[in-house]
């Protein structure tokens, strides 16, 4: 079964972190509403929704991507990079307890979820302002068992990793050569360069869920065969966020 945690965008979203945009106001109910909009999508998909308690009192609540790393034998709790958002952590490893036995990054690593590029038995690991040394070699340590490399990838100019690039399929990187270069080896496919944010996909089974801001990059991977459906992010992406970071998906028995 596709399990999806999720939570509700807090009242407070409009006070999120942010590194890289100018702050614009953002309306939390119509943030409220995409997100309620998102998540029937992933249930369309699918997907049973596990909804972890609300945290109005954690502005960028909402993106429970950055709290864990979970693969198919383990989750790692993370301690993300942004001292305000460490709160939101001991939640989503409630929730994940009854899917996965948990592991922690502890201080003085960082690590947040978003910088993490899960592909097969291999973790791409962007070393970024959220992410540090010690995280990375944390997170190394505590998979190595599992039999998953880590890899980390220098990118700049965007959050996260994977605001630059996320697997399409089992081999193939979606990316924005703006933010980061080809790594692993994968086959690549560039975004439309019109929309410098689209290398953020979600994949859900054998679909691909992306933002509706990027219809360029999305007929592009539906011209090369892949199944697309979009979600309307808006205010989510004024705070930074995409598809990918609204939830953490795992298949569980
Ligand atoms: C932050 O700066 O942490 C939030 N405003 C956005 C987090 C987005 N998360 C993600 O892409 N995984």
């Amino acid at each position: 079964m596709k399990i999806a945690i999720t939570r509700d965008v807090s009242p407070r979203i409009g006070e999120c972190e942010l590194s890289y945009l100018e702050r614009e106001p953002i309306d939390a109910a119509k943030a409220a509403a995409q997100h309620a909009a998102y998540e029937r999508r992933l249930e369309e998909l699918g997907c049973r929704l596990v909804r972890i308690e609300p945290a109005p009192e954690h502005p960028d609540g909402v993106f429970v991507e950055d709290a864990a790393v979970v693969l198919g034998e383990v989750a790692v709790i993370t301690r993300p990079g942004a001292p305000s958002r460490r709160g939101e952590t001991a939640s989503v490893a409630r929730a994940l307890v009854p899917f996965r036995p948990l592991m922690l990054i502890e201080e003085p690593g960082t690590l947040d979820g978003g910088d993490v590029v899960h592909v097969g038995r291999r973790l791409y690991v962007g070393r970024s302002a959220r992410t540090n040394d010690e995280g990375i070699a944390q997170l190394r340590q505590l998979v190595a068992p599992f039999g998953y490399d880590v890899v980390p990838v220098r990118f700049e100019g965007c959050l996260h990793l994977k605001s630059a690039a996320t697997a399409v399929d089992d081999e193939t990187i979606l990316m924005n050569r703006q933010w980061v270069e080809p790594f692993g080896g994968l086959s690549t496919i560039e975004i439309d360069p019109a929309e410098p944010s689209a290398a953020n996909v979600l994949r859900i089974g054998d679909t691909l869920v992306c933002a509706a801001s990027n219809p360029r990059t999305r007929l592009m991977l539906e011209q090369r065969g892949y199944r697309v459906v979009t979600v309307d992010v808006t205010e989510m992406e004024k705070a930074e966020g995409g598809v990918t970071c609204c939830c953490l998906s795992f298949r569980s028995e």
